[in-house]
């Protein structure tokens, strides 16, 4: 063939192609790759910290998290018109918060967990006051970044609004209340208590991601409340989708820990199947609130379909 035949082929099959087409895997590389660089770059900044302490830090933060509560707000941002860059501070706050929170849940007075995504827990690799020290650190770093980034980019009155989501979704209005109530014995009686100990727990830091985002990408109210709600519902089938890898042993955790110590879970309460079909409807619902936005919802839409079919 010749040269300018393979060039009309090729253009040809270019324009028969759809014009856009959306592959979740390539987002969540690209924006999984900005949020590690700015977490790098952050963690360079805290210098001049102790060596140990920043070395804790960073073998936590980079343990190969998925950065799905950064991606959601980045996602959210996106939704509203924003760009990634936009926001990509106040998102990798969060990474900050829920690193700490898994640092701390697996401490021996929690769930004395020995790995964690296959690799061994903070307190393990380290040692127990290193741990303790870590997730202190980084649950501090995460406001002192916020109020840094306010201050920089004179987005002050945005950033107290920032602080208010993070703080109540994180403190004892969120989910370390829902820590309290996941370490009480007996556990939660019913789905119904379950779902409010996991909205407490993992759903309102999901939750805060997603306004965070909007919050940064000036979200109106309806904006806002539709998005709200979308996180909601992704958060408790976030959830129920980690209740199933755990009761299957595939996230790198130590074995089925909820089963052992007789705690409440979705499949334990109402079975593999059941757990499968709640977590699909309200996925389902979730992506039904997002109608308002249009294609720039693309990746918050195949984002709630992921967060039931991952893996890990
Ligand atoms: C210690 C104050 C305090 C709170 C801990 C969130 C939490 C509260 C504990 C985590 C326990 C746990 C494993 C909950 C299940 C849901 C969850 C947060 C799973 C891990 O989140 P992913 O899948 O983690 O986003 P990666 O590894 O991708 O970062």
């Amino acid at each position: 063939m010749k040269s300018s035949d393979k060039k009309k082929q090729t253009v040809g099959a270019q324009l028969s192609a759809p014009l856009h087409t959306f592959r979740l895997e390539d987002y969540l590389a690209s924006r999984k790759a900005m949020v590690d660089e700015a977490l790098d770059k952050s963690l360079g900044e805290r210098s001049p910290g102790h060596p140990k302490l920043i070395k804790a830090m960073r073998y936590s933060l980079f343990a190969g998290g998925k950065r799905l509560r950064p991606i959601l707000a980045i996602a959210a941002a996106e939704a509203v018109g924003a760009s990634a860059e936009e926001v990509l501070t106040p998102a990798i706050a969060l990474e900050y918060i829920h690193t700490y929170s898994l640092i701390h849940d697996d401490l021996p007075a929690m769930d004395n967990a020995e790995m964690r995504r296959g690799i061994p827990t903070l307190h393990k690799a380290f040692d127990e006051a290193t741990a303790i020290l870590a997730g202190d650190a980084l649950l501090t770093e995460a406001f002192n970044i916020l109020a840094r980034w306010g201050v920089e980019n004179a987005r002050e009155a945005l950033v107290s609004n920032l602080v208010f989501e993070l703080a109540s979704a994180s403190g004892a209005e969120g989910m370390v209340s829902g820590q309290v109530y996941d370490l009480e014995t007996p556990g939660p009686a019913d789905i119904a208590a379950l779902d409010a100990l996991h909205r407490l727990k993992t759903g309102a830091l999901i939750k805060a991601s997603v306004r965070i985002g909007a919050l940064c990408a000036g979200a109106t109210k309806k904006q806002l409340d539709t998005l709200s709600k979308y996180a909601g519902l992704v958060g408790l089938a976030f959830q129920i989708a980690d209740d199933l890898l755990d009761s299957a042993d595939m996230t790198g955790k130590d074995k089925d820990l909820d089963a052992q110590r007789g705690k409440k879970t979705y499949p334990i309460l109402i079975g593999r199947d059941e757990s499968a079909r709640r977590a699909g409807e309200l996925i389902e619902a979730a992506k039904s609130e997002l109608k308002i936005f249009g294609a720039t919802a693309e990746p918050l839409l195949s984002i709630a379909d992921f967060v039931i079919e991952r893996q890990s």
